[in-house]
């Protein structure tokens, strides 16, 4: 049968970029009578190659969802009740010109969530709090990016980015990327398939492990110590690149020295890794070069050891020679853009800083942010201060934050709360004042990210490519709005949201017209910067690569990377693994769902019905528990029910279950102490639980 070729949805489509999860890739929306009918990858897109992964594929059940929210909401006795903009802003102008005038305006936080593409609009929401004259911020990266990022400028003076496409070796370590980044996960496919070597370090047996050279399973929360023990092999065999160990590191010796605490057997103890795997790795990763680390966005950082993992991978691809060379661990393109933040305004710091140096400003690397893993306490025991208000644009804190209960008692102690929304979350449920919020495909925002094909940068511009539902707003039209009506306009000039984009943009030579009429499909930035060393050295204190870290020694944080047991550790805490005897790990991503989101949605539900709790089948067997049984998973905080989903794809002694789920909430077993003692990470990958039939 012949096609034809003028069906209707073969219409030109808009192409834009995805914000479902950070890869920002092509998608193409077709679009007719003001209604998306179609959505497609685009075709040869340099991130995602044409492809679009199940959630994105099925975007119009989320934008077209019956329980979207349309119009500003106020709680009034327990129920919400329907009010217009004006009066929305008008009650939030007069609570923060009253909260200011009182208890200061450090008495009111700023929250914004995990939306990828929100760079103009969060960044204006930082500005105005910046304006408004409070410290507190803080976000997701309190338990998110920032450590890995703080960890490579404390050691090679700026961030370092995988790029596995053209790499001979490829070591994915804590990261399943088919999931939780499919452009990854295209690349590392493509590249194994052209002969690179493979190695996962997952303790469970991802599908791609399955295709591995080598695939071990680590006790959750012990990486530090297995990167020491291929440090050791590494150094003791030596397999290091001399030359450049020679000319471009400080510290060398003292770590030669160092790994030697070390030694297989102990590193088997601690991680249960057999030794000889052990050794085959190091042999493996230094034998083939060049050879890149893709690691997990958050699964490696979230425990004790985090910063120090951190610290190890870079080490690793350091002294083996993998540093800023293709299929290594590159310094990409960047994109100059101007700030939005107006960092002399700020007059404290916030709380917790002092503890968490790094969190806040250290190694040239500034984030004005606190450290959020004290946020409940400040808020629940109002030392040093009493916190009255908090602004939540776009996070569901309620499934998203570590120890969730404790985090819905400080939400339930504010005096005013208001969350930007686009739907009625169980974070939302608790405000004051609940505002509709446009989806990624209502407004213009930002896609920016390394395009590892290049080892540039890519820059795609968001469009509108529908209208916005009812009165809902984009999050940098909000903070627009609202910067108009607390008198900021001399500090926010800009009168539309194209202006404050053009702002961003101009120092690269880029803007909004330029993005969205000449390059819808988006531009690569700047050039890769192979072995710029060479040239200018490292922009470290030694101007080389500081195995040793006199900046970490200064703030009395181990200079050579160490590994450190999470407070509730079968080894650290034997007592309380007598009681819970099992490793609870948290937070693999499920292709179908960014963190809490699209649990609402019917057809996301079709392609994941609900929360499951994976236990290895012997581990199960000693429970008399089976596949689909109805279990209770607890650990000394909480407890939840869900189905068991048994299997021999995860490590022994380990039970796995995802973020998100509202009937399942994980973060009520989970532990908000920030107990890395460099990032102030919470430990989410290294908790003691027990498990049991329901009934
Ligand atoms: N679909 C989707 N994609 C996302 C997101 C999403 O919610 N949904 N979220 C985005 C964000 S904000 C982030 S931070 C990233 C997170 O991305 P990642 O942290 O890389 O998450 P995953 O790719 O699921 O990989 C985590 C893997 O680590 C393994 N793992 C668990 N504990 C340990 C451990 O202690 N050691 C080791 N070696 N492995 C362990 C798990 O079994 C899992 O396979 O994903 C981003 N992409
Ligand atoms: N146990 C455990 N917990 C974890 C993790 C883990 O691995 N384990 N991972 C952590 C990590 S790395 C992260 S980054 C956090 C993320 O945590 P959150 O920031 O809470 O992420 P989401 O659940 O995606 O919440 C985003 C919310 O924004 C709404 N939204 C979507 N688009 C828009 C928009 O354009 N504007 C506005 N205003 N709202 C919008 C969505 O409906 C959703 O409710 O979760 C963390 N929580
Ligand atoms: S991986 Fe999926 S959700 Fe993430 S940007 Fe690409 S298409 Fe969107
Ligand atoms: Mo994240």
């Amino acid at each position: 049968m012949a096609l034809s070729s003028s069906t209707r949805t073969e219409s030109r489509p808009i192409t834009t970029v995805c914000q479902l999860c950070p890869q920002a890739c092509g998608m193409d929306v077709y679009v007719e009578n003001g209604r998306i009918v179609k959505v497609a990858g685009t075709p040869n897109h340099p991130v995602n190659w044409g492809h679009l992964c199940a959630k994105a594929a099925a975007v119009m059940d989320i934008e077209y969802a019956a329980d979207r929210l349309t119009y500003p909401m106020k709680r009034v006795n327990g129920n919400f009740k329907r009010i217009s903009w004006d009066e929305a802003l008008d009650t939030i102008v007069a609570k923060l010109k009253k909260i200011q005038a009182t208890d200061g305006p450090r008495a009111t936080i700023l929250y914004p969530g995990a939306l990828f593409g929100e760079i103009a609009g969060f960044g204006l929401a930082r500005r105005f709090l910046d304006i408004y004259g409070s410290p507190n911020v803080f976000s997701g990266d309190s338990m998110c990016i920032r450590i890995r990022g703080t960890a490579h400028r404390l050691t090679f003076g700026r961030g370092r980015y995988y790029d596995p496409w053209h790499s001979k070796c490829i070591l994915l370590w804590g990261n399943n990327p088919d999931n939780s980044g499919m452009p990854v996960g295209l690349r590392v496919w493509d590249a194994r398939a052209k002969g690179a070597k493979l190695i996962v370090i997952d303790p469970r047996n991802i599908p791609i492990a399955k295709k591995a050279d080598i695939h071990v399973r680590p006790r959750p929360g012990t990486d530090a110590a297995l990167g020491l023990g291929i440090l050791n092999v590494i150094i003791n065999e030596g397999f290091y690149d001399e030359d450049f160990v020679a000319r471009w590191t400080v510290g060398f010796d003292k770590l030669a020295e160092h790994v030697k605490q070390y030694p297989l057997s102990l590193v088997e103890k601690i991680t249960w890794v057999p030794a000889d795997k052990i050794r085959e790795i190091a042999r493996m990763f230094a034998a083939n070069a060049p050879a890149t680390i893709v690691q997990g966005g958050n699964s490696l950082d979230q425990c004790t050891s985090g910063a120090q993992t951190n610290r190890i991978i870079s080490i690793l691809e350091a002294i083996t020679g993998n540093l800023d060379v293709p299929g290594g661990f590159v310094l990409t393109g960047v994109v100059p853009m101007n700030q939005l933040r107006l960092p002399e305004r700020i007059k404290e710091i916030p709380p917790g800083s002092d503890k968490f140096p790094f969190s806040f400003e250290v190694a040239g690397y500034s984030y004005g942010e606190g450290q959020g893993m004290v946020m409940p306490d400040i808020i629940l025991t109002e030392k040093p201060y009493r916190i009255r208000a908090m602004f939540v644009p776009g996070s569901n804190l309620v499934l998203t934050w570590p120890d969730a209960a404790k985090m819905v008692s400080a939400l339930k102690k504010l005096e005013f709360l208001v969350v930007n929304e686009m739907f009625m979350t169980e974070t939302a449920q608790l405000a004051h004042l609940v505002l509709p919020a446009a989806s990624f495909l209502e407004k213009e925002s930002l896609g920016i990210l390394p395009n590892i094909d290049k080892n540039m940068r890519y820059v795609m511009l968001g469009k509108k490519v529908v209208e916005p539902p009812g009165e809902c707003w984009g999050d940098l039209k909000y903070w627009l709005e609202l910067s108009k009506r607390m008198g900021y306009q001399a500090d926010v000039p800009w009168q539309t949201e194209e202006e404050v984009i053009d702002y961003l943009l101009k120092p690269a030579g880029l803007s909004v017209t330029m993005l969205r009429d000449e390059k819808p499909e988006g531009v690569s930035y700047g050039f890769p910067r192979y072995k710029e060393y060479e040239k200018k050295g490292f922009p470290t204190a030694s101007g080389k690569v500081e195995i040793y870290s006199d900046l970490m020694a200064k703030y009395d944080y181990a200079p050579l990377p160490v590994y450190v047991e999470s407070p509730e550790g079968p080894m650290s805490n034997p007592e309380l693994a007598k009681e819970y005897p099992l490793t609870l790990t948290t937070g693999a991503r499920y292709q179908e769902f960014t963190h809490s989101r699209q649990r609402n949605i019917p057809a996301f539900r079709k392609m994941v019905p609900g929360p499951v709790a994976t236990v290895n089948t012997a581990t199960a067997a000693r429970y008399g528990i089976k596949n689909g049984d109805r279990i209770f998973v607890e650990t000394k905080r909480g407890r939840i029910e869900l189905e068991a989903d048994v299997t021999e794809d995860i490590l022994p002694e380990t039970v796995h279950i995802a973020h998100g789920w509202p009937e399942a909430n994980v973060n009520l077993l989970t532990d908000g102490s920030p107990v890395d003692p460099v990032s102030g990470f919470p430990s989410l990958h290294q908790l003691l639980c027990r498990i049991g039939k329901v009934g």
